[in-house]
């Protein structure tokens, strides 16, 4: 049985998941969570109450928490690139970018969009300040990261990329990403060059009505 991705193309962390996947070639079948096909979302919440998307399913094991689906697939479907890399502390370097991605980018992205989903003009404005002042503080380590580098841990492309494409993209859309950071943006406009990402953008450009913060028109 070939693998199989529960997520959404519109989805950040569906994304980050099928970067690895396009990047090594992996075959996989898309199981898209979306109103024309309630037996996926069904199946996916019978396999993973906690409500959180995406899940890779290999055969009859589920696999959740991105991070962890691609150290998976490295471990169990490898491709020709590692996105680990086979040295422990490098791998730690970037498993630690992994999280700063996740955690200190995305993180507020998905607390601004919540407040917007609550539809409370107030709670809104609040979660989008909150936002932006954790997103300033993030770029700000960022841009003091990347000189001298192409990828967020160096000349390889790894799994700190998967995690940085999505969320910088979202991020950019939430908080402009300012001219006073130049090698963030030129990062990430190196991530939205990659083919596995701009394949990914792709699928999700016509979802970009459904961001509530509104989406900008460019990428
Ligand atoms: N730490 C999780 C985060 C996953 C996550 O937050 N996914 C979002 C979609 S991008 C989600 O499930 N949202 C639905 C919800 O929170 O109810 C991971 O890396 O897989």
């Amino acid at each position: 049985m070939p693998l199989a991705l529960y997520g959404h193309p519109f989805s950040s962390y569906t994304q980050k998941v099928l970067i690895a996947l396009y990047e090594n070639g992996t075959p996989f079948e898309f199981r898209s969570l979306g109103p024309d096909t309630p037996q996926h979302a069904a199946e996916w919440l019978q396999r993973w109450p906690l409500r959180k998307f995406p899940l890779l399913l290999d055969g009859e094991r589920s696999v959740v928490e991105t991070s962890i689906i691609i150290e998976y697939l490295q471990l169990e479907h490898a491709g020709p690139l590692h996105l680990l890399p086979a040295d422990a502390r490098a791998a730690l370097d970037v498993r630690f970018l992994d999280r700063f991605f996740d955690l200190h980018v995305m993180s507020p992205v998905q607390h601004a969009v919540g407040a917007a989903l609550t539809g409370n003009a107030e709670k809104a404005q609040e979660g989008r300040a909150h936002a932006a002042e954790k997103l300033e503080l993030a770029y700000a380590w960022i841009e003091g990261q990347l000189a001298g580098k192409t990828w967020a841990a160096g000349e390889h492309f790894t799994m700190a990329d998967c995690a940085a494409a999505p969320s910088l993209f979202y991020a950019d859309w939430t908080h402009p990403i300012a001219g006073s950071y130049p090698l963030l943006r030129a990062y990430r406009a190196r991530l939205l060059a990659r083919p596995s990402f701009a394949r990914a953008v792709e699928e999700a450009r016509p979802y970009r009505p459904l961001f509530p913060l509104g989406a900008p028109d460019r990428d």
